[in-house]
């Protein structure tokens, strides 16, 4: 898929080896704390795609499919997918490379996406860097195609974040040398075969900010799809850059401002309303960056506040600002668990619990989401406007001037009391009949051009034309 055909997805990331088993138990025991494998695959989560699908996701994003470092190290093992060793093979723990094509073809059978995470970045050696036995890779197996080992130490420097290794002295990730022809090659070709033998239709790429810029161009053409890198950085101006590499990537800068300002009542919503305006100043297309606040490697957003409207009001903001909405597993089920390993629970321990709160707000939030980019063939490209904001509101409008689509969201969490905004600046005329979409509430733009806004509980409100609202509220 293009990156115009990725607008208008829906993505849920999940860990192939912490989603489904192939048994369909819901009750295997899986210790994040002992960083092993937990026995999810590839069929395991073709047994359970009907969970995904009927919560509204058009595609799933899994961890990486290489071969990786056998056994127990002191880190752990590779359960996770991050320390490849042979990257023509896949990983036999998550099944064979025909179970990774059923995967593939199940998901199209649904009319649904699937996007695979890559990592050209480094290989994976349980042992200290200054051990590594380089024979044990395929490709990459001389010293020669890799950076000397040095651990990375200054993150303030660029040079070092590119030329040095990630990982500890337990478990090295020896760093390829990108700006070699010879491993550009590789990868290249690596990455077109790739996508041609699985039909992948996107691709999330690891370690983005450790490989030099002028390496990603050419991964990205020659993977001919969608590809959204990681940068694991907050700063806008430096992130952002990365845009003009890859067609996207993962909005860090406004994860943290998004986190910050709705894990309590006392969060910065100028904070974040600032960050909105930076990063669409920034990054040369805010529509195709990918959105979270929750995923592998940051504590759980249930870790930092068990509130259940804070924790609507971020999901609203991931499906009605610009970019494409990712939901990482668990976070459905309000799992709260804390930083890497704790953050990696077993989706099958929740039963897949179609009741539960946020599985079902989520269903609805993609239902409203798919509405406006059905009735507003702008209303993914347009660019979304903070309009309105005070100590503990924020309110946003996306769309075609006449069909925007307004949200209001607070940080006042589920104590917080009943209440009406009186919300100007929406560009919504007077008399114009509106629906609020999670309640099924009409209103009427006021005489002075202003909506009523009941606000209750702390809960999020999204605004819609009533007519064109029919499919899920009914003729009003
Ligand atoms: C393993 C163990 C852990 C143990 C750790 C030391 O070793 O499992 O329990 O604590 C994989 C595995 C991990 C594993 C690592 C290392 O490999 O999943 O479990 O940890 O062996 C990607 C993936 C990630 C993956 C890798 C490696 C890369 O999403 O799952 O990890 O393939 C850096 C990288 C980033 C990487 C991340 C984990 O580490 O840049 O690509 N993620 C700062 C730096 C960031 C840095 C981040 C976290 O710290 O700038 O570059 O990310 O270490 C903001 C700033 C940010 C700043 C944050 C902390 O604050 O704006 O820049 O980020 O304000
Ligand atoms: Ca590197």
């Amino acid at each position: 898929l293009t990156p115009a055909e990725w607008r208008s997805q829906s993505i849920y990331f999940l860990l192939t080896d912490r989603f489904g088993r192939e048994d369909n138990s819901t009750t295997a025991a899986c210790a994040v704390s002992d960083r092993n494998y937990c026995g999810g695959s590839w069929q395991g989560i073709i047994n359970h795609l009907d969970y995904i699908q009927d919560m509204g996701f058009t595609a799933i994003w899994i961890t990486p499919v290489t071969e990786q470092l056998s056994g127990d190290t002191g880190d752990g093992e590779a359960y996770h997918g991050y320390w490849q060793q042979k990257i023509y093979d896949v990983n036999t723990n998550y099944g064979t490379a025909a179970d990774l094509l059923a995967l593939s073809n199940a998901l199209h059978n649904r009319g649904m996406y699937l996007m695979v995470d890559v990592v050209a970045n480094h290989m994976g050696y349980n042992g200290a860097g200054n051990t590594v036995d380089y024979s044990v890779f395929n490709p990459f197996d001389s010293s020669t195609d890799f950076h000397s080992y040095c651990l990375i130490s200054d993150y303030s420097n660029q040079t070092n974040v590119e030329d040095c290794w990630l990982g500890d002295t337990t478990v090295s990730l020896p760093d390829l040398n990108t700006a070699l022809a010879s491993v550009q090659t590789i990868w290249y070709n690596w990455v077109a075969d790739l996508v041609s033998n699985y039909s992948i239709d996107g691709l999330r790429i690891d370690t983005v900010k450790h490989v030099q810029e002028s390496f990603w161009p050419g991964y990205n053409s020659a993977a001919g799809v969608y590809c959204v890198g990681e940068v694991f950085d907050g700063d806008p101006s430096y992130t952002c850059q990365y845009q003009s590499y890859l067609d996207g990537v993962l909005n860090y800068p406004i994860y943290y401002q998004l986190l910050y300002a709705f894990e309590s009542s006392s969060g910065s919503i100028s904070d974040l309303y600032n960050m909105i305006n930076s990063v669409a100043s920034d990054c040369s297309d805010p529509t195709l960056l990918g959105n979270f606040i929750e995923n592998h490697d940051n504590p759980r957003f249930a870790y930092y506040t068990d509130d259940y409207s804070q924790a609507k009001n971020v999901i609203s903001f991931l499906f009605f600002s610009d970019g494409i909405p990712i939901i990482y597993a668990g976070q459905e089920q309000h799992y709260s668990g804390g930083s890497d390993p704790a953050n990696r629970e077993a989706t099958w321990l929740s039963g897949y619990d179609t009741t539960a709160e946020l599985y079902e707000y989520i269903t609805s939030t993609n239902k409203i989401r798919s509405l406006a980019m059905l009735s507003d063939t702008s209303y993914l490209t347009s660019k979304n406007d903070a309009f309105y904001t005070d100590s503990n509101t924020i309110a946003m409008k996306k769309g075609s001037s006449g069909e925007q689509v307004v949200t209001v969201l607070s940080n006042y969490g589920s104590s917080g009391s009943s209440y009406t905004l009186t919300l100007s600046g929406s560009g919504y005329s007077s008399g114009t009949q509106l629906m609020e979409m999670y309640t099924c509430t009409s209103v009427t733009v006021d005489s002075s051009g202003n909506i009523a806004v009941p606000m209750a509980s702390g809960l999020p409100r999204v605004y819609m034309l009533a007519s064109s609202a029919s499919s899920l509220c009914g003729s009003s």
